[in-house]
């Protein structure tokens, strides 16, 4: 599907070398070099209640990433997915009396619109599940035949246009564990009793009867009745979660590639399962880096959907905040850490861009010329977003050059290309 307008990047001399980037599956910080263009997935939002700070930062988590790459000289092919048929879109639009394609399409409207307002880098391949069923449903045919998924038994099932009701089809762990080099953990490295808990709160059904393992996570939903269904190859319904993932990612990026990236709410299960399903289809690794973002909170809590306590992109732009302050706050906050959004830290952004502008892109008139040399703040820009995408140590170095530099344009066009934020506009 159509994704959003793609920022102007401009290159500043000399380059950055492949950033490092921290790996959930290892715990370490780890050299995410491409071995030629850099390949990265990112999980797309599932479409209700978008965009809100979390999920702005975890973009621009990714933006920043692509900004370093860009820098040091790779290509970048950049996939994203919507997760446009799930069961808490599903229940949202049936509580709020809407069509769930309706509100997955204005809903993925307004987060292009945020995402294009805030300068985000936009996806190469932005692909919706529905535009994907075909394929998923011949995964899941694939790991059938394979070995590596079953039936449960689905009373509940509708029957079909042939008589037969289908069964809902799940992933069989154990058996992948035996067949793949895949291991089940490999990604969050969490003990059992952590996974359960996890499963049950984050879309599993750790209880449903006839199942191998407790844990073994859905593929293939059987049709029911008043449920979105598609007739496929293995009867009529629609994609499990984590498949869906690792099928669109495998379609567009092939195996192996550079980064898989999402927010840490994502490491279990979402990630685990989907980098299985990936090996059991493919033989090869899913992903080289698996990078996850921290928690935004808001109120004491994970600013979330379930939750309600949400401050939106687009509420802030509707109230007249500028997005490059949006940009500059989220840009203050170590992309790894969970930490919570306040007025207080928007009113700091805001003073900020200002103290920029003034000090290197002026709206009238040059920019005051001091001694410090810009090369070196350009330099040390590199450096701080080389460890980790330190945003933080960027925005440190920036305070310090707002002094005084020798060349304020080649900050302004630095601070364009790796940060995003454009200080000539206005
Ligand atoms: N559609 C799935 C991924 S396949 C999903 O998690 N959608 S989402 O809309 O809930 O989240 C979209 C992205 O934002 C995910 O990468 C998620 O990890 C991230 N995210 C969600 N809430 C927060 C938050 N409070 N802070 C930071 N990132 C968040
Ligand atoms: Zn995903």
């Amino acid at each position: 599907m159509r994704a959003w307008k793609r920022p102007e990047i401009p290159s500043i001399p000399g380059s950055s070398g492949a950033p490092w980037l921290h790996d959930t599956a290892t715990d370490s910080l780890v050299e995410a070099r491409p071995t030629d263009v850099a390949r990265l997935y990112v999980c797309g939002i599932t479409p209700y209640d978008a965009t809100h700070l979390g999920h702005a930062a975890t973009y621009l988590a990714f933006d920043t990433l692509q900004r370093v790459w860009l820098d040091a000289g790779y290509q970048v092919h950049y996939a994203q997915n919507v997760t446009d048929v799930d069961d808490p879109l599903l229940e949202r639009a049936t509580q709020t009396g809407v069509e769930w394609q309706e509100l997955a399409e204005s809903q993925v409207q307004l987060f292009r619109t945020d995402m294009e307002a805030l300068g985000i880098i936009p996806p190469n391949d932005y692909v919706a599940v529905t535009e994907v069923i075909d394929e998923v449903a011949e995964a899941v045919a694939q790991l059938m035949t394979a070995g590596l998924a079953y039936e449960v038994p689905t009373p509940d099932a509708v029957v079909g246009a042939d008589g037969m009701s289908g069964s809902d089809l799940y992933f069989d762990i154990l058996a992948a564990e035996t067949q793949t080099d895949w291991r089940l953990g490999d990604e969050s490295n969490l003990n059992r009793d952590t996974m359960l808990a996890l499963f049950a709160e984050r879309g599993g059904d750790p209880d449903r009867v006839g199942k191998r393992d407790a844990l073994d996570p859905l593929l293939w939903r059987a049709a029911r009745a008043g449920e979105p269904q598609w007739p496929s190859a293995v009867g009529a319904g629609r994609p499990g979660w984590h498949i869906e993932c690792s099928v669109i990612a495998l379609k567009e990026l092939g195996t192996d590639f550079t980064v898989q990236g999402g927010g840490s709410d994502l490491i279990f299960p979402h990630h685990d399962m989907s980098a299985g399903h990936a090996s059991a289809l493919s033989g090869h690794p899913l992903a080289g880096v698996y990078s996850h973002t921290g928690m935004v909170a808001y109120q004491g809590e994970k600013m979330s959907k379930s939750l309600g306590n949400l401050v939106l992109v687009s509420g802030l732009r509707s109230q007249g905040v500028d997005p490059r302050a949006i940009r500059l706050a989220l840009l203050a906050q170590h992309y790894r850490s969970n930490w919570a959004w306040t007025d207080a830290l928007l009113g700091a952004a805001e003073h900020r861009l200002a103290r920029y502008r003034a000090a290197f892109a002026p709206a009238s008139g040059a920019a005051p010329v001091g001694t410090l040399s810009a090369a070196t703040v350009v330099e040390a820009l590199r450096t701080s977003l080389n460890d980790d995408l330190d945003s933080p140590a960027a925005l440190v170095v920036l305070d310090e050059a707002a002094h005084g530099v020798d060349d304020p344009a080649l900050v302004t066009t630095a601070i364009d290309a790796l940060l995003g934020v454009n200080l000539r506009g206005s």
